[in-house]
């Protein structure tokens, strides 16, 4: 049904390999490619290098039966899928380099008939700008821009919209946009996803389906900070947050998200500025939910200053590091940013829990800080901070934090 025995997956993170193992899964040759030789040996030992259920045993599988390959070189093949990292500069503008090198490195393999489609998060015209490029590359081919259906390479954007810790349940169960430059480009790029894609798949055109992505995690940002900034009226009103949401969300169409310490992660944290950077006119709101979610970590450090100042020596308890429940993802995370706020402010003694991670980030060592398990943080702390809703935090006997200032910032306890 696919026409594809053979695609090349550009990028081997925590969309790019999923996605690879699954399109083996299901039957076709996978070659990964990866600039990182590390990625690239534990994928060949059979080993995703991540943490994500379920994830170790298919890339296991995929891999012995040698339809799974990782290497550092490009290879040619049918269809090349781009995952690679779309991240935002210091000034808040989209970096799209990585997007570039994808293209710069496939446009010498390319032959006439293949797909080239962008998975990446990217900036409305990402899509158009790699089918220019490979075409500057490559003059004796045919792209979309030039022309249209009758090109001999198609160029469609497919963005993920998985769930970290869900991934290969929503990889397969979600549904799709898929962007074509052209009809042809998004019915070739339909045809391979459709191998794997158990979801709806709906058609539309690159810059659409580009800002659709966008649009899809400002709109969780947007109601995430109305979340949060609801706890910062409530903090100043002296009413448990948790409780007015939940009564709020007694109507039939209120719906209020949690308030947190912040919002991390790869994309939701980054993905909003690029709609600002296209459009900083209009952006309005959507650029004040993102200040709004930046600053609730510093928030949190001054609650936690506040009610350490109350103690004589605050030994405090931070539970919790990843950017969200249940995994071991540090990227953008306000917990990391909190716990370096405070060890930098020396707040007082500090002591890390976090169940995920072996080692601690290198910014979070170099100001002396180590991990602990959760019973010596427990016999020792005088201040607990839940940073992380951890399914293991949860379950913890409560009597444990008898006599300790407690700082639930995630409304969990
Ligand atoms: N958070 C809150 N309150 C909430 C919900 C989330 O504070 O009520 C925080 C989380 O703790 C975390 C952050 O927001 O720090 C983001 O977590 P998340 O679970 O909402 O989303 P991500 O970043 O793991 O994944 C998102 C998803 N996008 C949407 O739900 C619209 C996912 O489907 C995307 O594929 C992914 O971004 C991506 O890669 O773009």
């Amino acid at each position: 049904m696919a026409n594809f025995d053979r695609i090349a997956v550009v990028g081997l993170g925590y969309i790019g390999l999923p996605t690879a193992a699954v399109f083996a899964d299901n039957g076709l040759t996978v070659v990964g490619i990866d600039t990182d030789a590390h990625v690239v040996e534990t994928i060949n030992a059979g080993r995703p290098h991540f943490g994500e259920p379920n994830l170790d045993a298919l890339v296991r599988r995929v891999v012995e039966a040698g339809r799974l390959r990782a290497t550092r070189t490009m290879e040619a093949a049918e269809a090349f899928i781009i995952a690679v990292p779309t991240p935002i500069r210091e000034d808040h503008k989209p970096d799209i380099s990585y997007v570039e090198s994808a293209a710069r490195s496939i446009a010498p393999v390319l032959t006439p008939g293949n797909l080239v489609i962008l998975e990446s998060t990217s900036p409305v015209g990402t899509t158009e700008r790699i089918s220019a490029l490979m075409a500057e590359l490559r003059p004796d081919l045919t792209f979309p821009h030039q022309q249209g259906d009758l090109a001999m390479v198609q160029v469609a954007h497919c963005p993920e919209r998985v769930l970290p810790g869900k991934i290969l349940e929503e990889v397969v169960n979600n549904a799709r946009v898929i962007g074509g430059m052209t009809r042809k480009c998004a019915q070739r790029a339909l045809n391979l996803y459709k191998v794997i894609v158990r979801g709806d798949c709906r058609v539309t055109n690159a810059r659409t389906a580009e800002l659709a992505k966008l649009t899809e995690n400002a709109y969780r940002d947007v109601n995430i900070a109305f979340a949060n900034e609801l706890s910062l009226i409530c903090d100043k009103l002296k009413i448990n947050v948790w409780d007015l949401i939940a009564m709020a969300n007694l109507h039939p169409r209120v719906n209020i998200l949690s308030p947190g310490p912040g919002v991390g992660g790869h994309c939701i944290a980054v993905d909003p500025w690029f709609i600002v950077a296209a459009d900083p006119v209009n952006a309005k709101l959507i650029k004040t939910a993102r200040e709004i979610n930046a600053g609730k970590p510093h928030f949190v450090v001054d609650k936690i200053r506040e009610r350490a100042a109350t103690l004589k020596q605050p030994v405090i308890a931070c539970l919790g590091l990843s950017f969200k429940k249940d995994v071991d993802d540090l990227r953008e995370s306000p917990a990391v940013e909190i716990v370096h706020s405070l060890a930098t402010a020396k707040v007082g003694e500090i002591m890390v829990v976090e169940p995920h991670i072996s080692e601690l980030p290198k910014e979070l060592e170099a100001l002396g800080l180590k991990l602990y398990d959760f019973d010596h943080a427990m016999e020792r702390a005088n201040l607990v901070v839940l940073l992380v809703d951890h399914m293991s935090f949860l379950d913890v006997d409560r009597s444990v934090l008898k006599d300790k200032i407690v700082v639930d910032t995630r409304g969990a306890w």
